[in-house]
């Protein structure tokens, strides 16, 4: 058990490093925003989003998912397919976090892996018609600063599973999921279906 998880120890506290040094140069030239370090939680276990934030569905949905059942989106999937996920609809974005005993969860960049997971239904249910999506992370507890990790292509990842490198951010906290105004779309359910996100490397504040 101990051997096995030393890789992923290894480089949790890699990037804790990484941290910690970095940080100390963003405080220097950024006085009106300090971030606090964070420290990875010591877990095998995944972390998924058990909070839905912020949701506003877009429109074009008809009758398709157009009642949101936020139960699709917490925690692990069981079972991906359209009948249990929230779809964004044309322009709509939905915002998860994880919270634990009230507090949330950051998630670190491992710099060997990815980092996070957004889970939605597999290629097959949707009739070849690929759907983008854009992803943004917080970068404080608060969600007051964003950063915007970039847009993707669902015919990326068809077994339904987007991964996503933080690329040169650190750390963050909330996950907003948005419908692109000029991405594709599905004709008759635009917007892509979420079925759940999950941190791979979760943390917590130092206070
Ligand atoms: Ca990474
Ligand atoms: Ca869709």
């Amino acid at each position: 058990m101990f051997f096995s998880s030393l890789p992923r120890l290894e480089a949790l506290v890699y990037a804790t490093l990484i941290l910690f040094v970095t940080k100390g140069t963003s405080i220097a030239q950024n006085s009106h925003h300090e971030p606090k370090p964070v420290i990875p939680i010591y877990s095998d276990e995944a972390v998924w989003g058990n909070t839905v934030d912020a949701f506003r569905q877009g429109t074009g949905l008809g009758g398709f998912r157009a009642i949101p059942n936020f139960s699709y989106v917490l925690g692990k999937p069981e079972n991906p397919d359209y009948n249990t996920s929230v779809s964004l609809g044309r322009g709509g974005s939905l915002t998860l976090s994880h919270r634990r005993d009230g507090q949330i969860v950051c998630f670190v960049n491992n710099p060997q892996d990815y980092d996070l997971e957004v889970i939605t239904p597999p290629r097959n249910y949707d009739v070849n018609v690929a759907e983008d999506i854009s992803i943004s992370i917080s970068l404080d507890p608060a969600g007051l600063s964003w950063k915007e990790l970039g847009t993707f292509s669902s015919d990326m990842f068809p077994d339904g599973v987007l991964r996503i490198d933080l690329g040169d951010v650190l750390s963050g906290y909330h996950v907003r999921i948005t419908d692109p105004p000029n991405g594709r779309k599905h004709k008759s359910a635009p917007g892509e279906e979420i079925e759940g996100v999950r941190l791979r490397w979760p943390c917590l504040d130092v206070s």
